[in-house]
């Protein structure tokens, strides 16, 4: 156990203490099993407090300016009177130990607000070690009562499609350019866009902006609809002069109302629980399994036979696996 008690957790929680709000998350993301116990009491106790606020993700190549967005939409959110957490993923810490979302001074505005949590969440899968908690963040934070869930992520690898199962409104910044750029577009994104902002929109970059806009439309046109009767809005902005940002706040604000309203909001959040629940019986069966000893030799073994390409990766998981039932 952490020698903070559960009670003392929620409390401190419910309070908006943002030290404690800190330290619970950090003990979500422990792989401690006692830790684990812990976090699931107090996630459990914490459930009729969450899922109220607004579930954003922000993505887009790196430099496009998701953090410096992120700080200007959260403090006009502020302004608007709501309470913004950041949640910050980076895929690439993991991989080479280095940052694409650098750092988050960035946002020094921003995580001087007394409204406003930032946080860094770490992203690699279960077999790197590290669980991937953003949901349960995402949870700690609804429950200290943040208004905004703002998800940062890199367009790079499996992230966006962790992130749009996290969210209720997928954002996808840009840069002005199209044509062959366009294409360069992951299809995947354009399906999952809800809302397209063109960033750094200044000076005699306005034309070709506009272009983009009417690009973008045409390609987003022969796409299927995600949500039924909303068309994908491109918005055009500086995040950097704060231009732009009202529209997309109202813009998100009428996507949700729209969603709450046809149930869809609901709906979707129920599917990503049974995601979340697969993937947590995933993480459990793995990690019980390989909590003893004989068991987690095995499971190296069969682990090595498959990435030393000495048997085919899924031989080696049915071998592994019928080994843990014949030895229950
Ligand atoms: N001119 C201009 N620069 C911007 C704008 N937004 C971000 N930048 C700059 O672009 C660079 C990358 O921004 P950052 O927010 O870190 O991008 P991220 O990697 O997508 O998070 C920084 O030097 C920002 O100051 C903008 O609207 N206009
Ligand atoms: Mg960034």
């Amino acid at each position: 156990m952490s020698e903070i008690t559960t009670k003392e957790f929620i409390d401190g929680i419910l309070k908006a203490d943002k030290r404690m709000l800190a330290k619970a998350i950090t003990l979500i993301e422990s792989t401690k099993s006692a830790h684990r116990t812990q976090a699931e009491e107090l996630l459990f106790e914490l459930m009729p407090y969450t899922g109220k606020s607004v579930r954003v993700g922000v993505t887009g190549v790196p430099g496009v300016g998701k953090s410096t967005f992120i700080e200007a939409y959260g403090l006009h959110a502020i302004k608007e009177g709501k309470k913004v957490a950041v949640l910050a993923i980076d895929p690439s810490s993991t991989l080479n130990k280095g940052s694409i979302l650098g750092d988050k001074t960035r946002m020094e505005e921003l995580s001087r607000a007394p409204e406003a949590f930032i946080r860094p969440s770490p992203s690699s899968g279960f077999l790197g070690g590290v669980a991937n908690t953003t949901f349960e963040t995402m949870l700690l934070c609804e429950a200290a009562g943040y208004d905004y869930i703002l998800i940062e992520t890199v367009g790079v690898g499996q992230s966006e499609v962790m992130v749009s199962e996290l969210t209720d409104v997928f954002l996808f910044l840009k840069i002005t350019g199209g044509g062959d750029e366009l294409q360069g577009i992951k299809r995947g994104i354009m399906e999952m866009v809800d809302l397209i902002f063109i960033n750094k929109v200044e000076g005699e970059n306005r034309t070709l902006a506009k272009q983009t806009k009417q690009e973008l439309l045409r390609a987003l046109y022969f796409l299927p609809s995600k949500e039924e009767n909303w068309k994908v809005p491109v918005l055009l902005g500086s995040a950097l002069q704060g231009e732009g940002l009202e529209t997309v706040y109202e813009s998100i604000t009428k996507f949700i109302d729209q969603k709450r309203a046809s149930g869809r909001l609901v709906e979707s959040r129920k599917e990503q629980a049974e995601k979340r629940f697969f993937y947590w019986v995933q993480h459990y069966l793995l990690e019980h399994t390989t909590a003893d000893v004989r068991l987690a030799k095995n499971y190296q073994q069969h682990r090595r036979n498959a990435f030393e390409l000495r048997a085919t990766p899924s031989s080696e998981a049915k071998r592994f696996v019928d080994l843990i039932f014949k030895s229950t």
